[in-house]
């Protein structure tokens, strides 16, 4: 399993000329859509936990809270998850999460006492069946976001791969990444200065983080779920 640690900025003109001085390698341009589930009352993402599934292959990013904790700066500016990719891992995960909550609040609710029988249930199934949509429905997971992205990538070496994207998603919102992979248990704080001084040498001097795309999207399509997330301080 990796941790993803990534930073964003703000996308400008002069980012391109920016990537070439510093000799940064472009390696390749293209467009892909995205659809992120939940349940009808935000269990995921109210724990911070994002399932996609981007042109047929399965994501979850869990929150990645072991390791050093970074500076001030750069807590405030760089993100860590953990990327599951394994479908059945994801599989099992989603469940776990969604039964423990549904546990956690079955005593006063009746309807959600209802819904752990169903994930208990489905305990006994065959969790890695290849039917997408009956998992889903079983766990009551609906899309709440869906929308597509034209990407350019590049990679830079500096004590290891960096990789920087720039991102046009189809609702108007323009966003960069610099992003490095850290494998479990890897050096946390190497990456995250290689992170640093990657924004250092393109210019980048922000000191508030930059909104994601799912910020944005949020913010315009889906104020409810948006207005509960920045209530619970997930974005
Ligand atoms: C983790 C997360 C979300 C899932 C999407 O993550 P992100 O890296 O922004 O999207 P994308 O398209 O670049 O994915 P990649 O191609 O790198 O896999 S949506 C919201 N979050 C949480 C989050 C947050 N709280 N703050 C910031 C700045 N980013 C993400």
């Amino acid at each position: 399993m990796t941790v993803e640690v990534e930073r964003k900025f703000v996308c400008n003109a002069e980012i391109m000329g920016k990537l070439q001085d510093i000799e940064a390698e472009c390696i390749g341009q293209r467009q892909f859509q995205d659809q992120y589930f939940d349940s009808p009352d935000f269990i995921l993402t109210l724990k911070d936990f994002w399932l996609r599934c981007r042109e047929g292959l399965w994501e979850l990013k869990c929150p990645a809270v072991s390791g050093p904790t970074p500076d001030n700066e750069t807590q405030t500016l760089c993100t860590r998850y953990r990327e599951i990719t394994n479908f059945p891992l994801i599989q099992s995960e989603v469940s776990r999460i969604i039964s423990e909550h549904t546990a956690e609040g079955s005593e006063s609710n009746s309807s959600q006492r209802e819904q752990t029988d169903k994930v208990a249930e489905n305990e006994d199934t065959e969790i890695s069946s290849l039917d997408d949509t009956k998992w889903l429905t079983d766990l009551n997971l609906i899309c709440f976001a869906e929308f597509k992205t034209e990407r350019c990538s590049y990679m830079l070496e500096r004590e290891g791969a960096v990789r920087v994207d720039l991102d046009q998603a189809d609702f108007g919102y323009c966003v960069g990444e610099i992003e490095v992979l850290v494998p479990e248990g890897g050096d946390m704080n190497a990456a995250l200065q290689r992170i640093t001084s990657t924004a250092a040498e393109l210019g980048l001097s922000c000191e508030k983080r930059v909104e994601g795309k799912m910020h944005v999207y949020l913010q315009k399509y889906r104020p409810d779920h948006y207005a509960k997330l920045l209530n619970a301080h997930i974005l």
